[in-house]
């Protein structure tokens, strides 16, 4: 029997909410373990020991704790064959995505991060022009793409999409970028979709 794969993590969080989404697009049954990041839970010792950045998500796999999101889709992708590159060409591009994605779209987050959770609201005006540059960018990217990649779903669809998913907590209307809302209706069209706070638990569970 092969180990199970255990997520750590918090229904707030989008970088573990696409490693859940992950899960549910592919069908694979996983463990949830949250961790209660307004208690501190992720500074604890004992989950330090999985995650030296104190940080969710996790996931653990048999002998292997990783951190990082995007390491950890890779990594899934990798061990199940799903949503993967098919050859060395593509793995490659694959982590060009996720590596572009992460700071052409990391404005939305932050944007988020400050709206929906008080923060300072100084930075609001920068975050805002920056958050608008990176979804141009990802909206004339995907004019005549089906998905990030390709015509087929891939982790960078996973990547990117929690951030899209809640773009009005950030302040953000999704019709403003017409290509990002077609790929992101694509992507909620998928067999297993569920949003944000329906792919996890405020709880341990078995999923
Ligand atoms: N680059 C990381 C970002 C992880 C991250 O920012 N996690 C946040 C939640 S969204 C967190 O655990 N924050 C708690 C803390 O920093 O104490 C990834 O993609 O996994």
């Amino acid at each position: 029997m092969t180990a199970p794969f255990i997520l750590y993590g918090n229904v707030n969080s989008q970088p573990a909410t696409r490693v859940a989404l992950f899960f549910r697009l592919a069908g694979i049954p996983f463990q949830y373990r949250h961790i209660d990041l307004r208690a501190g839970q992720q500074k604890s010792p004992e989950y330090q020991a999985i995650n030296r950045f104190g940080r969710v998500p996790t996931l653990v796999h048999g002998d292997h704790s990783i951190s990082e999101s995007s390491v950890i889709l890779t990594y899934l992708a990798e061990q199940t064959g799903q949503f993967g590159g098919r050859d060395e060409a593509e793995r490659l591009r694959l982590a060009e995505w996720l590596s572009w994605l992460a700071d052409v779209l990391l404005p939305v987050q932050r944007v988020r991060a400050v709206r929906k959770f008080n923060g300072d609201a100084n930075a609001l005006p920068w975050l805002d022009g920056a958050a608008a540059s990176g979804l141009k960018l990802f909206d004339q990217h995907l004019a005549g793409h089906s998905f990030v990649q390709s015509e087929r779903l891939t982790i960078a669809d996973l990547f990117a999409f929690p951030w899209i998913d809640l773009l009005n907590e950030s302040g953000i209307e999704e019709k403003d970028y017409p290509n990002v809302k077609a790929w992101a209706d694509r992507v909620r069209a998928q067999p297993g979709y569920l949003p944000q706070y329906e792919l996890v638990p405020q709880a341990d569970a078995e999923c």
